[in-house]
């Protein structure tokens, strides 16, 4: 019965697909977890369905893809953000054992089930606004075991909640005091050692490294890609974030996945990042968090042809938000995005920043049957609302949502 033909009908259709369609009398057919057909009602046969859902002029989008998070992670750092506020800087905080190293100890205290546990509030805010594909960095490990614990985390939540997960290796994230004042002894061990047993085990789906003056250099990233390259596994790079070290012009010539966050880069990179196809993974809510004062280069990575997403960036440190729909909004406002783009920043662009562009991000025959019924009378509206949350229902591999509990 769950590969029978299920019509969804009487929707307003933003589809998200290459042509950017909209179809305001439109109607889906499902098959199983797949898309079937995307067209207007009356357009072809639809008596054939099984099962009908009548969505009463609904609008529907695909199910939304936060493609850059950190959200598994034990403790928080609400102490270090009082401490900002107060005056001293994420840099600062940094280097003096603090930031992300904080979190490692709290991390690496907590036991797989106790980092689960913790972990289970953040992804369901963000699968309560109809999130329905995440990304999920470790980075808070820094050894092998607790790197493969984070990753474990990760890929257990994806089996236990109805939500796609991709895990990403991000142990280049901070030097751990164990390699104190050898960092490119920590790369080489991570790129020989870890990096091929934690994909022997399946745990990862992209490389990621933090490249900024706090963390790791260009150099050092290459290094790890060359290894990621070996194993066929994808990269993605934090770059440019709080300076511009030319992480984004190495990383768009491995081709890249994506680069992220970007306030330091310019048209140099936006026209690589278009050439590559390499996504630009926007952050608005680290930057609003920290307080920044640059802004990546919209105009120009719009210019360029640039692939713009758009995510939460989940993070104790630099973005405690569990609101891909926030993160819309301050994209739009903070950035300068457009309603469109920020809804394609959260759909099909985020699918591409995790390589899933052929599979999922907008509704077309053939793709994930993941879509979310709002309550809104217009797309736009998803970028507008400030802490408002319009999700109605929610489909995930066609298959209706009574998880989170749909609002009545
Ligand atoms: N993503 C990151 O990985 C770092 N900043 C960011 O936007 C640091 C996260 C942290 O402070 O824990
Ligand atoms: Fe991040």
């Amino acid at each position: 019965m769950s590969n029978s033909l299920k019509l969804w009908r009487n929707a307003r259709l933003a589809t998200c697909d290459a042509h950017g369609r909209v179809l305001e009398d439109g109607a889906l057919l499902t098959r199983g977890a797949r898309i079937e057909w995307v067209g207007r009602e009356g357009e072809r046969d639809l008596t054939e369905a099984a099962e009908v859902h009548d969505l009463n002029g609904a609008w529907v989008t695909p199910g939304l893809i936060d493609c850059h998070t950190h959200l598994v992670f034990a403790g928080n750092r609400a102490g270090e953000y009082a401490e900002r506020l107060r005056g001293r800087s994420y840099e600062e905080i940094a280097r003096a054992g603090g930031g992300i190293l904080s979190t490692v100890r709290a991390v690496r205290a907590a036991s797989e089930a106790q980092l689960f546990e913790q972990s289970v509030p953040r992804l369901s805010a963000l699968m309560n606004e109809g999130v329905t594909t995440v990304e999920i960095k470790s980075g808070y490990g820094l050894t092998l075991e607790d790197e493969a614990k984070m990753l474990r985390v990760a890929r257990a939540l994806g089996r236990a909640f109805p939500v796609t997960v991709r895990a990403t290796l991000l142990a280049a994230h901070s030097l751990p005091p164990e390699f104190r004042g050898r960092p490119d002894e920590y790369i080489d061990t991570i790129a020989r050692e870890w990096l091929p047993a934690l994909a022997a085990e399946g745990l990862v789906d992209a490389v990621d490294v933090f490249c900024e003056r706090i963390a790791f250099t260009v150099a050092q990233a290459e290094r790890l890609y060359q290894a990621a390259a070996a194993l066929k596994i994808p990269v993605k790079m934090h770059a440019e974030q709080l300076a511009n070290l030319g992480g984004t012009l190495m990383a768009t010539r491995h081709g890249a996945l994506s680069c992220d966050h970007l306030e330091f880069a310019g048209a140099a990179e936006a026209q690589a990042l278009a050439r590559a196809g390499t996504a630009a993974v926007l952050l608005p809510v680290a930057f609003y968090c920290l307080a920044e004062e640059r802004r990546p280069p919209v105009a120009a990575l719009r210019a360029a042809g640039a692939i713009m997403a758009v995510a939460s960036d989940c993070n104790p440190g630099s973005a405690p938000g569990t609101s891909l729909l926030l993160a819309m909004s301050m994209a739009t406002r903070l950035f300068g995005l457009t309603a469109e783009e920020a809804l394609l920043g959260t759909t099909r662009h985020a699918a591409q920043a995790l390589g899933l562009g052929a599979e999922r991000g907008s509704l077309a025959a053939g793709l994930a049957a993941d879509f979310v019924v709002w309550n809104v009378s217009a797309p736009e509206e998803l970028s507008y609302w400030i802490g408002f949350n319009p999700r109605r229902t929610v489909v995930r591999a066609g298959e209706i949502q009574r998880w989170p509990t749909p609002i009545p």
